[in-house]
């Protein structure tokens, strides 16, 4: 039974792996740099991307796909911004798949975006596993979380190009140790690029505009 459960999941993650490798091909023709933006729920993807784009979205040409189970909350936010947005509701399922990127991608001009963010449903188990066709994934983890959560959610810590750091106008408020959390995300993955950032004071976000921004360079 269990050895059943094990090959069904296995097809549905090279059924998805083929997919996103399409996705990745047609994103490198059309010269986008995708990044899909991974956190548990409220971790800050959202508030960092809607100040991401009132600040730098003329310096690229922008589009986001904004994944939820349910509602277009988020997209709303980003529309506000004036940048095209898609809104996917995943119903059901707590991730997005290489189908309902393939889907998303189709509602855009490709000829007319320089970078795509990708909002995933907010979760740090699934959208580890689900290759979208992204160039890379950037982990974002808030000061409220807790810092061992690199140790007990690895994988996604793995399979991430950067992790945010995100709220630090809270450390004041909290019992977070960001150096212990910096560390532990290093210790699972030491290629991660580690940014310590606040969306709300503006901290440090110059040095992750200058990542996103030169990201495009290496496609
Ligand atoms: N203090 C503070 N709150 C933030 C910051 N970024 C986001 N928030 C708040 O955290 C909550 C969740 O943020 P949101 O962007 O919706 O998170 P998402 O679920 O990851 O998209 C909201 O109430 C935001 O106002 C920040 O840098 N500092
Ligand atoms: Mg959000």
């Amino acid at each position: 039974m269990t050895r059943s459960v094990i090959t069904i999941k296995k097809d549905i993650l090279a059924k998805n792996d083929e997919l996103a490798d399409e996705n990745r091909k047609r994103l490198k023709e059309a010269g986008i740099l995708a990044i899909n933006l991974v956190s548990s729920p409220g971790a800050g993807k959202t508030s960092l991307l809607v100040r991401t784009l009132n600040e730098i979205g003329n310096k690229a040409r922008f589009a986001v796909i904004e994944g939820d189970q349910e509602t277009d909350n988020d997209a709303k936010k980003i529309e506000a911004t004036g940048v095209p947005v898609t809104q996917i509701n995943t119903i059901s399922a707590c991730h997005l798949d290489a189908g309902m990127m393939r889907k998303a991608l189709d509602t855009f001009d490709l000829d007319s975006i320089d970078t795509l963010f990708i909002e995933n449903v907010g979760n740090l188990v699934c959208p580890a596993s689900y290759d979208l066709g992204e160039k890379m994934k950037v982990a974002l983890m808030s000061v409220t979380e807790g810092e061992d959560k690199p140790l007990k959610y690895p994988k996604m810590f793995r399979v991430s190009s950067a992790l945010v750091i995100t709220k630090t106008d809270l450390l004041p408020y909290v019992d977070f140790d960001i150096t212990a959390a910096t560390d532990y995300a290093l210790k699972i993955n030491p290629d991660l690029k580690v940014f310590k950032v606040s969306a709300k004071s503006g901290d440090a976000l110059l040095e992750l505009y200058d990542f996103i921004l030169s990201g495009a360079h290496d496609l």
